[in-house]
């Protein structure tokens, strides 16, 4: 950071300070490669492999060589210029896991256009937020979706949100003409500038955007493509919603292509969905969250599909317990890989020749001996090695600041620009990372993030609510799920039903409506007067031990 970017000014991006540029430059980690520039040297070295299978908005089963997806990034790209996108703008793209996502996202990457990646279960409350604060040109979307119209929503938001001028809907006319215009040669973007906009899980109010570069990206996709072992004859299957960092990149459909490796993308995460897909095309690999994990365990006992392509499961998100790590391997026939990352840079993988001791009680090691870890005390200090505290990280793929977001920068990184990721942990003789828990106030219901803070805001919007607050319960399924404490406005007397309801007229993704909802006369307090989630939580597990001693 320069003396004229002071923190807590709101940048787009902030950038490695030039030494550590300089560093990550020689060390040959950023190579000055745009994903643009990168999809025509793999499409050069493996231009008639497949590499992505699935269905698109108008084929059942389309599969795509290397040459077929670069062609229609190359028109994509063009037909974007021609309606008038220009590099740099941000394109709110909310799609399935349909072929299409890649070809739009390239597409985009060789206009020099900034991808801002909402998921398929983001609504319109979300979608508002991103247009509004990326100052989005246009959202790229689908029609009828899983029962949801996205192209309505979209259009709703369109009409909210002033910058944005263009709502491109894939499976519709309009869309084949773009989609077919002749491919024109585009200038190459600047490839130490910001490629996309991630998603951050949030934990104060609405997600963060998180600005990533084509060099420090394209670094930890290739370093993920090697760690994993793809190569050429290997085949990911993008189980989960594919704009997520994980999928998308850990190692991920981008993993996959660096390797010259097919992605197949699967419409559903279910074991039914994902044993058949692996079984008819030969999967190798895939990456699912620990209660996905969980469910193919069970379903493995008794599928009649023959699952003996695969190699790797992958399994992160949350927290993968000992228990269930150490059944992946037996019921799948396949090795587990624990993967612990985060859209803000620093992913963490088990090798695939570490001790089973590692494999089955560690979240596995930095990606990069570049990767800075520091493992605190509450007033920074460095503790004991072994013992336990909160992760900082810095490192050549880590973010130094979220997008235009000052005053939040000024706290969630140090002063001397590590990220706060808010994850408790320990680390072992090996530098293998162990996650003990979290500070930050979210809750991660089986890999999905809830900022209690978003949620409770929605609440409070509800006139029979004076405060809200919520927080994780544990749960033997998802890991944790949210439980929202109530207390009414004088007078009123809100339903949990009701609240639920309202929350989800609000507009929000479905997996953060309160699961649970406690209506309470006061919370507890701490002595500074702020309300105690420390005391709640306690209240929930007292409430479960009741529970479960009744059962008993
Ligand atoms: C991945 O990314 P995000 O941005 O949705 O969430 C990051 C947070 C981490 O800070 C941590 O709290 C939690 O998710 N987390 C894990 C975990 N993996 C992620 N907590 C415990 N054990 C794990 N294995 O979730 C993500 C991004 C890239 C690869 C994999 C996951």
């Amino acid at each position: 950071m320069s003396a004229a970017d002071p923190p807590g000014r709101d940048l787009d991006h902030t950038p490695w300070p030039p030494e550590f540029a300089a560093r990550y430059r020689a060390a040959g980690h950023w190579r000055g490669q745009t994903f643009g520039s990168l999809l025509t040297s793999l499409t050069a070295a493996h231009a008639g492999r497949t590499a992505v299978v699935g269905e698109t908005v108008s084929d059942p089963w389309a599969r795509w060589t290397f040459a077929e997806l670069d062609d229609r990034a190359h028109r994509i790209a063009a037909g974007l210029v021609a309606r008038g996108i220009r590099p740099g703008d941000r394109v709110v793209v909310q799609l399935p896991n349909v072929p299409e996502f890649l070809a739009v996202v390239f597409g985009l990457w060789r206009v020099g256009a900034w991808p801002v990646f909402a998921l398929p279960a983001h609504r319109e409350s979300e979608l508002r937020h991103f247009a509004t604060q990326a100052e989005a040109v246009a959202i790229v979307t689908v029609g009828v979706h899983e029962r949801h119209d996205h192209a309505a929503t979209a259009r709703a938001v369109a009409d909210d949100v002033s910058s944005v001028q263009h709502v491109l809907v894939v499976d519709t006319s309009e869309w084949a003409g773009l989609a077919a215009t002749a491919p024109r040669e585009l200038p190459d973007p600047d490839p130490e500038g910001v490629a996309f906009l991630q998603l951050s899980g949030g934990s104060t109010g609405l997600p963060k955007l998180i600005p990533r570069t084509h060099d420090d990206y394209l670094y930890s996709v290739r370093e993920s493509a090697r760690i994993c072992r793809l190569r050429p004859g290997s085949v990911y299957l993008a189980a989960l919603p594919v704009a997520h960092n994980y999928p998308l990149s850990s190692p991920g459909v981008l993993g996959a292509l660096h390797a010259g490796a097919a992605s197949v993308l699967a419409p559903r995460p279910d074991a039914d969905t994902a044993f058949r897909l692996i079984e008819r095309e030969r999967v190798t690999i895939t990456g699912v969250v620990p209660p996905l994990a969980a469910a193919w365990v069970q379903a493995a006992a008794r599928t009649t599909r023959d699952l003996s392509s695969l190699e790797v499961l992958l399994v992160g998100g949350a927290k993968c317990g000992r228990e269930l790590a150490a059944r992946i391997g037996p019921a799948l026939g396949c090795t587990l890989q624990q993967v612990f990352g985060m859209a803000e840079g620093l992913v963490s993988y088990t090798r695939l020749d570490d001790p089973e001791e590692l494999v089955l009680g560690t979240q596995g090691r930095p990606i990069s001996l570049d990767d800075e870890i520091r493992v605190v005390d509450e007033q920074d200090r460095d503790v004991p090695p072994g013992e336990t505290g909160a992760l900082l990280t810095r490192g050549p793929y880590t973010i130094r600041g979220y997008y235009r977001a000052g005053a939040h920068n000024a706290t969630a990184f140090t002063a001397d620009g590590f990220y706060r990721t808010g994850d408790l942990v320990r680390r072992t003789p090996s530098g293998h990372i162990e996650v003990v828990g979290r500070a930050k106030d979210q809750i991660n219901r089986g890999g999905e993030k809830v900022a209690a803070e978003e949620v409770e805001d929605h609440l409070m919007a509800h006139p029979a609510v004076l405060a809200a607050a919520v927080v994780a319960v544990a749960d033997p399924y998802l890991g944790e799920r949210t439980c929202a404490y109530v207390v009414p406005a004088e007078g009123a007397a809100p339903t949990g039903p009701e609240l639920r309801r309202f929350v989800r007229r609000r507009g929000i993704a479905a997996f953060k409506v309160p699961d649970l909802v406690e209506i309470v006369p006061a919370f507890p307090v701490t002595g500074v007067g702020k309300t105690s989630k420390r005391e709640l939580r306690a209240a929930l597990s007292a409430l479960a031990a009741v529970a479960s001693d009744q059962k008993g």
